[in-house]
């Protein structure tokens, strides 16, 4: 019998900033899944800052999503039927934005279910996002026992996930810029950030300078811009940037901001390194075993906010991209 179901559409192309009515709700009917197809009820999707990328008619790593068509994106879900996965079996997939799916075994990953990890983490903590903050600390900008490190974006997804690596891998001080005032006691008593400030107080080079004397070893850099420019300013000789994303420019219809200060990396030695998420594929195992354990142990506090349904997921989507979030922004679909 075939099952049906909603999904979100691409309307049109936001021009800046997304608006409602460049989404919409489609109502569809998906045939029983055939050979090597499962049909999967989505519990859990994600919003991400990338695919206001994918908004855009432009080629990037990640395909445009084009008008008229569903949107996609990350989601766990439960098998219903089909061929090669018992009925309910959990999996992670990309085909989020709906709630149903039809799929091929291929394109779905199994996810273990474990006792206290609800399965929105693997859109979160130990998923995507945790992966970006484990791949970029560690190995992109190679943190060093001792070092003092910088994090914007730092009550989000990625930045509270960075923050608490760093604190667990021997960092001397972990700074983070955020939002609002209530995002920076989050940072500071809940994820155990040394210090914090809120962005909109000032000159973010003045507010960083008075957050770290002596100077930061370490950049991770969630948001680009003025972020950007202030960290350069403040590295210490030999620092390391992550250039992880630079979402104060993924609205933009102008210039973006322009850093005019990057003659400095010459004399201190900085390294500034962009990277991707899918080209560390290879440390999952590693990732999943350490960031597992941390979670499950409680020293890796996980912080969601979450909408329901369907209905709200594109507010949640353009909520998250105005700091409507703290932790990981969760679409929860049942
Ligand atoms: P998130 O931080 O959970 O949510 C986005 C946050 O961005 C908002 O909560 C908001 O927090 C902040 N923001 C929005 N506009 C801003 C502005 N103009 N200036 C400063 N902050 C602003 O999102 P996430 O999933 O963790 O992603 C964080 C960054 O990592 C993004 O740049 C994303 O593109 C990047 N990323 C990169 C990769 C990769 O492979 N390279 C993978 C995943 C994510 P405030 O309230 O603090 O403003
Ligand atoms: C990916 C590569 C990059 C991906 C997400 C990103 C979901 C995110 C990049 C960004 O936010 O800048 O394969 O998969």
């Amino acid at each position: 019998m075939p099952t049906r179901t909603r999904e979100i559409h691409l309307a049109a192309r936001p021009h800046g900033e997304p608006t409602e009515s460049d989404f919409r709700m489609v109502t569809t009917e998906l045939p029983d899944p055939g050979p090597g197809e499962v049909l999967v009820r989505n519990l859990v999707m994600s919003v991400d800052p990338y695919m206001r990328g994918r908004m855009n008619d432009r080629p990037s790593y990640a395909p445009p999503w084009q008008v008229g068509e569903p949107a996609r994106g990350g989601a766990v879900g439960e098998v219903l039927a089909g061929d090669g996965l018992p009925a309910g079996t959990l999996v992670l997939h990309d085909a989020g934005w709906r709630e149903h799916a039809l799929l091929r075994v291929g394109e779905v990953r199994q996810v273990e279910p474990v006792a206290g990890v609800p399965a929105s983490y693997y859109l979160g903590a130990l998923g995507m996002p945790g992966l970006t903050a484990y791949a970029g600390l560690f190995h992109i900008a190679r943190l060093q026992p001792g070092d003092t490190v910088f994090v914007s974006g730092a009550a989000g997804a990625v930045g509270g996930i960075v923050g608490q690596l760093a604190r667990l891998r021997g960092a001397k001080r972990v700074i983070g810029s955020a939002g609002s005032a209530e995002k920076v006691r989050f940072v500071t008593e809940t994820l155990g950030f040394d210090a914090a400030f809120d962005y909109h107080d000032g000159p973010i080079a003045e507010l960083l300078k008075a957050a770290a004397p002596e100077g930061i070893d370490v950049y991770f850099d969630n948001v680009g811009g003025e972020h950007l420019e202030a960290a350069i300013a403040t590295m210490n000789v030999h620092g390391r940037i992550a250039l992880c994303g630079s979402i104060s420019g993924y609205n933009a219809t102008g210039r973006p901001y322009g850093v005019t200060n990057l003659g400095l990396a010459v004399g201190r030695r900085l390294s500034l390194t962009g990277f991707l998420v899918s080209d560390h594929e290879n440390l999952r195992p590693e990732f999943a075993r350490e960031v597992g354990a941390w979670v499950r142990s409680g020293e890796i506090k996980v912080t969601e906010t979450s909408v329901d349904g369907l209905d709200n997921a594109v507010s949640a989507f353009i909520g998250m991209l105005n700091g409507r979030n703290t932790g990981k922004m969760i679409v929860r679909l049942t």
